[in-house]
């Protein structure tokens, strides 16, 4: 494996958007639009099953409510996604969601090794753009080789083609990238695109399988806040010492690859 290019999931990966983000943005819209949904915590875990907030909110209507009383879902399911991201786009103006432990310090730190940086992610560009302005800074953005998103790949993952589509446009081969994702879904979708995964795991996602992964930790760790060693093919060569992610442990997991 040549390493050339990091590609980052946004949602629970960069950020803990679910819970206290999307969630909520979710419930409010739905509240001003006078339904009684209501999605707490624990519905929300299961539902999250579902890739993409407009097909999540189908799954609902399907699973959860009676179909058959929303026949006009092929209108207000838009509606409600759009009035979401609005609300999400104000909860991050506001700063109630900031980024994952070690995420400003490990993209500045691949960004100064040189690495080319990719975001490959299930939701809107305006949640994208907004977040990485709003917790990085206004021209964070631009950091990012590409940006994929539901806008330019509506396949949601667990298909590989937000993966592929980056892989594409970077013209780089699938060997020499990493991806850092934070659920079963975002690995299925990077491991068919034949893309090595290292796992972030949140609350939502610490239980899932992630025996394939190349390393599976808590978060990507701090200088004096290491990060705890979960599993993953390679977990067994990484050591208390190694801490935090940097890209000498990626070259690290580099060299035992090519073992
Ligand atoms: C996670 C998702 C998204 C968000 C909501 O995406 O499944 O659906 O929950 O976003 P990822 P939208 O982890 O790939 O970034 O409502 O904009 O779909
Ligand atoms: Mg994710």
């Amino acid at each position: 494996m040549d390493l050339k290019a990091l590609i980052f999931d946004v949602d629970g990966t960069l950020a803990d958007t679910e819970r206290d983000g999307h969630r909520v943005a979710f419930n409010l819209a739905f509240a001003d639009a006078g339904l009684d949904w209501n999605w707490d915590v624990g519905l929300y875990g299961e539902l999250l099953q579902t890739s993409g907030g407009k097909e999540r909110m189908r799954r609902y209507l399907e699973d959860v409510r009676q179909a058959h009383k929303y026949k006009d879902a092929d209108t207000l399911i838009p509606a409600l996604h759009a009035a979401k991201n609005r609300l999400y786009s104000e909860m991050l103006k506001q700063g109630k969601i900031s980024l994952r432990p070690g995420v400003r310090r490990f993209l500045l730190e691949a960004r100064g090794a040189g690495l080319r940086l990719a975001i490959a992610t299930t939701t809107s560009r305006v949640n994208v753009v907004a977040l990485l302005k709003q917790t990085l800074q206004t021209d964070a953005p631009s950091w990012f080789e590409v940006i994929a998103t539901a806008d330019e790949v509506p396949d949601k993952k667990p298909s590989p083609a937000v993966y592929e589509y980056v892989l594409k446009a970077m013209q780089l081969d699938s060997t020499q990238c990493l991806a850092f994702e934070d659920s079963e879904n975002g690995l299925l979708a990077a491991q068919r695109a034949g893309i090595k995964t290292i796992i972030t795991v949140n609350d939502y996602t610490r239980n899932g399988d992630y025996s394939d992964a190349l390393l599976v930790v808590s978060d990507f760790g701090e200088p004096g806040q290491p990060f705890e060693i979960l599993d993953g093919q390679a977990a067994k060569f990484i050591t208390a010492q190694d801490g935090h992610v940097t890209v000498d442990l990626l070259r690290k997991l580099q060299r035992i690859e090519q073992q």
